[in-house]
C-alpha cells in the first residue's frame, strides 16, 4: 500500500507535469474557449484574405472540362481551374449530404463529428468553419443550402447559429421550402408561381403544347431566371457587393443546390446537348447487382420501381439534364467570377470550387448516391488565390477534411486541435515545403434509404436497426491501386482501380489477394483506431494551471 504523502507527492507530480504541458501548448480553457481565444486574439492581426467557397450537390469530379470531359461545357470552371490549384484526385469523407459537409466544415471524420445521416442534428460541441472565421472577425454569409444544423427546424436562425451573420437560405427540398428564402422571392416575382420548381414542363398542361416531340423530357417548366441555380447566383453576387464594401475580411459561402436529381433543366440548357452522344453506362441486371452486398444490393432495388433496367432513350436524356444543367450552374460561377473581379476583390480571395458528393448517373445500376463507387465520392475541388497558391494540375489524394485546414493555413489562422485534415497549402502554394502525401483516403457510410426507401422514418430499436435490419454501416479506404469496403456481417469489396476503374469485378473473396485485403483492413483498423486521438489525447488535460 502507498502511504498517503507518498501518493500525495505523486499526484503532486503528475499535475505539475500535466500543468507543464498545458502551459507549454498555452492551452489554459476546455477546448471551445481556447479556440475562441485564439481566434479573437488573432482577429486583430494582418489583414486577411476572403474566402468564397463555391459549393454545388451531386456534381462528379469527371463532370468538368477541366477534368478531361470533352463533352461537357464548363467554360467558366475550367477558367477557374486554371487559375487554381485543381486537386484531381479529392475524395469526400461520406457519400452523402450531411455527413459530408459536416466533414468539409468540421475537418473531421463522420464518426468524430457524429453527424452521420441526413435530418440529424449536429453535435452540440462541434464548431463549424463559418463559427471560427467570424470569431476570428470575418464577416460570413451563406446564400443557399447549408443542410446543418443543430436543431430542427431549419430556419435562418439556426443556420446563424452555425455561423453565419448573413443568411438567404434555401436548401432545396419542399418540406423546407416554408424556411427558404428562394421560395419566397420567387412567390413574389415569377409569373408561374403556383408551378412547384422541380416541375417538368410536360407535367404541366398549359405548357405541354409548346413542348417539341423530340425536345427533352426533363425540361423544367419554370423559366431559368426563376430557378434556384440562378437565384442563388443572382444573390450571390448583391451579397458580394455588400461584402466588398465592408471593412472586414469576409467569407461567403455560396451553395448551389443543383445539379442534384431531380434532373429538371430549364431552357435553352435543356436543349444545349440535343444531339450529342455521351457514352452511358454499361446495362446492369439483377444478376449483376446480385454480386454486390446486400446493403448496395437493396439501395438499387429500394421503392417500387427500381431504376436499373432505365429505358437507355430516357437514360441518354438524364444525361443530356444532367450535363445542361452543370452549365447552367457554370454560367453562374463565371458571372461570380467577373463581379469579384468588377470589385476589385479577386486579388485577395481565396476561392474554392467543390461538391459534397457526386452521382452515380446509373452506373451500376444506381441514380443519387450512397455508395463507394468512384462516381460518388469523387468530387471536383478548385481552390485558388492569385499569387499564393500556384496554378496547376495536383494528383496527390486529398479528403474533404483537408480544406478547413487549408483555408485556415491560407488566412493564416490557426487550425483547431480537433482537427483531423491536412492543410494542402504547401503542396500547392509553390513554397516547396514539404508535404507528406496521403497514401489511402477513407470514407463511411450509414445508409438508411435502404431501410426506409427513401423515407425519412428512422424509428430506430437498439441492436435491431431500423425496421429490423441493421444499420448497414460501411467503411471504405482507397488507395491509389485498391478499394476496400468493409460491411458489417461479413461483406467486403475489394478493386484494382488499376486494371478495373469502373469497379467491375470484386476481388474480396480470391484467395490470390488476401495479402491485400489484410493489408487494407489493416489500414482500416489503424485509421479508426488512430483517428480520434486528437479528440483524446492532445489538449485534454482538466488540471488546472496553476
Ligand atoms: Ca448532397
Amino acid at each position: 500500500m502507498i502511504a498517503s504523502h507518498t501518493l500525495g507527492r505523486i499526484l503532486l507530480a503528475l499535475a505539475t507535469a500535466a500543468a507543464a504541458i498545458y502551459a507549454s501548448a498555452g492551452r489554459a480553457d476546455g477546448p471551445k474557449a481556447t479556440i475562441e481565444k485564439q481566434f479573437t486574439a488573432a482577429a486583430g492581426g494582418p489583414h486577411r484574405p476572403n474566402i468564397v467557397w463555391i459549393m454545388c450537390d451531386q456534381l462528379r469530379s469527371d463532370c468538368l472540362g477541366a477534368n478531361g470531359n470533352s463533352i461537357i461545357k464548363t467554360p467558366h470552371l475550367d477558367r477557374l481551374a486554371q487559375q487554381s490549384a485543381n486537386f484531381t484526385q479529392a475524395f469526400v469523407q461520406a457519400p452523402v449530404c450531411v455527413p459530408s459537409r459536416a466533414s468539409f466544415f468540421t475537418g473531421r471524420y463522420p464518426h468524430s463529428h457524429r453527424n452521420r445521416v441526413n435530418y440529424t442534428p449536429l453535435p452540440a460541441g462541434e464548431v463549424l468553419l463559418p463559427a471560427r472565421l467570424q470569431a476570428a472577425g470575418y464577416c460570413t454569409a451563406l446564400v443557399g443550402k447549408t443542410h446543418l444544423y443543430y436543431r430542427y427546424p431549419p430556419t435562418a436562425d439556426e443556420a446563424r447559429r452555425t455561423g453565419f451573420e448573413l443568411v438567404d437560405l434555401h436548401d432545396g427540398v419542399p418540406f423546407t421550402d416554408e424556411w427558404s428564402e428562394y421560395a419566397q422571392w420567387r412567390q413574389a416575382h415569377d409569373p408561374l408561381r403556383d408551378i412547384p420548381y422541380r416541375r417538368l414542363a410536360h407535367q404541366v398542361p398549359g405548357l405541354r403544347a409548346s413542348l417539341r416531340a423530340d425536345g427533352n423530357p426533363n425540361r423544367a417548366a419554370i423559366d431559368q431566371q426563376y430557378t434556384d441555380t440562378t437565384w442563388t447566383g443572382m444573390r450571390a453576387r448583391e451579397r458580394l457587393k455588400e461584402l466588398a464594401a465592408g471593412d472586414r475580411p469576409f467569407f461567403l459561402f455560396c451553395s448551389f443546390w443543383k445539379p442534384h436529381s431531380p434532373y429538371e433543366v430549364p431552357a435553352p440548357f435543356d436543349s444545349m446537348y440535343d444531339q450529342v452522344e455521351i457514352p452511358l453506362p454499361p446495362a446492369e441486371t439483377l444478376e449483376s447487382i446480385g454480386r454486390l452486398p446486400p446493403p448496395v444490393q437493396k439501395l438499387i432495388l429500394r421503392g417500387k420501381k427500381p431504376e436499373y433496367a432505365m429505358d437507355r432513350r430516357r437514360l441518354e436524356w438524364l444525361y443530356r439534364s444532367y450535363y445542361g444543367t452543370v452549365s447552367h450552374l457554370d454560367r453562374e460561377v463565371g458571372l461570380i467570377l467577373d463581379a469579384l473581379k468588377d470589385l476589385g476583390a479577386l486579388e485577395n480571395t481565396i476561392v474554392v470550387f467543390t461538391s459534397d458528393h457526386g452521382d452515380q448517373l446509373l452506373e451500376h445500376g444506381l441514380l443519387g448516391k450512397n455508395v463507394f463507387f468512384e462516381a460518388s465520392i469523387h468530387v471536383p475541388l478548385l481552390i485558388g488565390f492569385p499569387g499564393r497558391i500556384r496554378p496547376g494540375r495536383c494528383d496527390e489524394l486529398v479528403e474533404s477534411i483537408d480544406v478547413l485546414p487549408t483555408l485556415l493555413a491560407l488566412a493564416g489562422l490557426a487550425e483547431p486541435e480537433n482537427c483531423q485534415g491536412r492543410s494542402l497549402a504547401a503542396l500547392c502554394d509553390g513554397s516547396g515545403r514539404p508535404a507528406p502525401p496521403r497514401d489511402a483516403v477513407f470514407s463511411e457510410n450509414v445508409i438508411p434509404e435502404v431501410i426506409t426507401d427513401g423515407g425519412l422514418d428512422f424509428a430506430f430499436a437498439k441492436g435491431q436497426g431500423v425496421k429490423g435490419v441493421r444499420h448497414p454501416d460501411a467503411k471504405m479506404v482507397r488507395t491509389r491501386r485498391w478499394k476496400y469496403n468493409y460491411y458489417p456481417d461479413g461483406y467486403a469489396e475489394l478493386y484494382d482501380l488499376e486494371h478495373d476503374p469502373h469497379e467491375q469485378h470484386n476481388l474480396a473473396a480470391d484467395p490470390a489477394q488476401k495479402p491485400v485485403v489484410d493489408e487494407m483492413q489493416r489500414r482500416l483498423l489503424n485509421w479508426l483506431i488512430t483517428a480520434d486521438e486528437v479528440d483524446q489525447i492532445a489538449p485534454r488535460w482538466l488540471i488546472p494551471r496553476h
